[in-house]
């Protein structure tokens, strides 16, 4: 595929949970090299340093969320960075945790209905983050954005979604981990779900292509959300929320793949890496090498599948 312009969006949330670490998650996919790696592939690399939250009253620890004040607060500022960052090239957001994903998605929303594209939200992750504020029994809003998103629940005091992804526009793979409150929601909606006992009786690629025989079909722009948690924790061990049973190094490297054969990828996101958990930025360093397969990294070149109809 082409030469690209990516903007590296540092978005060092770290209010999403109460394990705290992920905010220096930009400066580790940084010190792991994602910028050379992108850029030995042929594209042009931008790296805009860290957004900051929007002006906010300070959180007083009273009620069951946590760090709302906080949260919201990075919700305004990265989905201003996002959408001013898709006007100009293809960002990807180096998180933080999964929080961010509130303002990212928002925003790049917001530019897609510029375009008159639909979005397409792909989330590999082993969560459906799919609470809305009452039903969260942690308080954790890293496991609220698609049902922010996709506008499914009022979420009370954050910024108005104008431009909701719709729920049949969303396909999560890699599930493994779906509270009751989040499974009766999305029984109600068409997102598209692949758990990991789908993906070990059917394989990874064939999920995914259909999704991308749908996102091709519509001319939609898509946004991959990628959670470390998406990976098994024996190669991916810093995470706050692992859960045994994820998809391996290949399986991750073969979604990447095959999403940038694809072409139609138009931003990411790289989140919930607690690099003080890592073991020597082994978790950095494959979030980068994954991210490098989306943008172009291969070991031959194959003939192109076409995702146009
Ligand atoms: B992540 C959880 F209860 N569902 O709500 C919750 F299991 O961004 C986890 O996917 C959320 O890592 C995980 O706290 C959020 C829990
Ligand atoms: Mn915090
Ligand atoms: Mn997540
Ligand atoms: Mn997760």
């Amino acid at each position: 595929m082409s030469s690209r312009h990516c903007i590296l969006v540092g978005a060092p949330v770290d209010s999403g949970k109460r394990r705290t670490g992920c905010l220096m998650g930009p400066d580790a996919y940084r010190t792991a090299g994602l910028a050379g790696a992108l850029e030995s592939l042929g594209h042009t690399v931008e790296d805009i340093g860290n957004v900051t939250p929007a002006p906010h009253a300070p959180d007083d620890g009273a009620g069951k969320l946590h760090e709302p004040n906080l949260t919201r607060a990075w919700t305004e500022s990265l989905s201003e960075a996002a959408e001013a960052a898709m006007a100009r090239g293809m960002p990807i957001f180096l998180g933080g945790d999964h929080a961010l994903a509130l303002g990212t998605v928002r925003g790049v929303a917001n530019h897609a209905a510029t375009q008159e594209r639909p979005l397409f939200v792909l989330w590999l992750d082993a969560h459906s983050d799919y609470h809305s504020l009452e039903s969260t029994d942690s308080g954790n809003l890293h496991g609220c954005p698609v049902r922010y998103f996709t506008k499914q629940a009022q979420f009370d005091t954050f910024p108005p979604v104008p431009n909701p992804v719709p729920p049949e526009n969303v396909c999560m793979i890699g599930l493994r981990s779906v509270d009751t409150a989040e499974r009766e929601a999305m029984e109600k909606v068409g997102i598209h779900r692949h758990d990991m006992r789908d993906i070990d009786e059917n394989g990874i690629a064939r999920p995914l292509s259909a999704f991308l025989e749908k996102v091709a079909a519509q001319n939609g722009m898509l946004h991959v959300s990628l959670d470390v948690d998406f990976l098994d924790p024996s190669v991916a061990p810093a995470v706050g929320t692992t859960v045994p049973g994820g998809a391996t190094v290949r399986e991750g490297h073969l979604v990447c793949e095959i999403l940038h054969d694809s072409g139609l990828m138009t931003s990411m996101d790289l989140v919930e890496l607690n690099p003080f958990l890592d073991e020597r930025g082994r978790t950095a360093h494959l979030m980068v090498d994954l991210c490098a397969s989306a943008m172009g990294r291969r070991v031959f070149d194959r003939p192109t599948r076409s995702y146009n109809t």
